[in-house]
């Protein structure tokens, strides 16, 4: 069998990677009122590589990362639909990418429509620090940002990010947690804490009508997930182009979310 790592460095070089637009619901109206961008790497054979992973991997040559996420943006903002576009921004290739003026922002800037930036807390960032400097930068440069995979088993989540963003994105775990009255509770707090504040929630991961009736008594603002999949948009795997590479590659795995 094909060793992971080579699976991962031959679609990494060969840029094989598709753009799926998933829906984002407004749940008064059923109206689809944004996309988020999700890049999905395939193998050779055409078998889908698994996004967290390739990523982790990806963290073990940091300047490759910031390279790769770069021209991932670029596609994702470049056949978008018109329409407010989510992007998912890893805050090591934002913080990389800056430092070596690499595109990571202006890709973003020249979307006509709202591009709201999704950061993940999570352990995996090298520097707790860069989230949040990545969080002010982005707003400053007139961005939005969500807060993403709250609630999710790997993820961490701090008290200044929590009031900092416009949106909260409930990882989709919270759907069965919810069932624990004190969970249920904390997550009542979190929605009333944003609407407060101005910001909006997203709960992620609705497959059935139950799942929507549950993001409905949560007074959730936004869903997106499987119900929708009629209306999610996938681009063609992008033309081969190689991406600058890196030394010192080295195998790593570990979990990380989809993007
Ligand atoms: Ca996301």
């Amino acid at each position: 069998m094909e060793d992971t790592a080579a699976r991962f460095e031959d679609a990494v070089e060969a840029r094989r990677f598709d753009v799926t637009y998933e829906p984002i619901v407004e749940l008064a109206t059923g109206a689809r009122c944004a996309y988020e961008a999700l890049a999905r790497f395939h193998a050779r054979d055409g078998a889908r590589l698994p996004t967290g992973e390739v990523f982790a991997w990806l963290h073990a040559d940091p300047a490759r990362l910031a390279a790769v996420e770069c021209d991932l943006k670029a596609e994702q903002v470049a056949r978008a639909p018109a329409a407010p576009l989510f992007v998912n921004l890893d805050p090591d290739a934002y913080a990389i990418a800056l430092e070596r003026q690499l595109p990571i922002v202006a890709p973003l800037e020249a979307h006509g429509r709202r591009v709201v930036v999704e950061v993940v807390e999570s352990a995996r960032c090298s520097d707790a620090g860069r989230i949040r400097r990545m969080i002010r930068d982005v707003r400053e440069r007139g961005l939005g940002v969500a807060l993403d995979d709250l609630g999710a088993p790997n993820a961490l989540v701090s008290l200044e990010s929590l009031v900092q963003v416009d949106v909260l994105k409930l990882d989709r775990t919270v759907l069965a947690a919810v069932s624990d009255l004190r969970y249920r509770n904390l997550v009542a707090c979190v929605v009333g804490l944003a609407r407060t504040n101005g910001a909006r929630t997203v709960l992620e991961g609705i497959e059935t009508r139950r799942d929507l009736a549950i993001a409905e008594a949560l007074g959730i603002d936004l869903v997106q997930g499987y119900l929708f999949r009629d209306q999610f948009v996938t681009v063609a795997r992008a033309s081969a182009r190689r991406v600058p590479a890196s030394r010192g590659t080295r195998r790593r795995r570990g979990a990380g979310s989809a993007r």
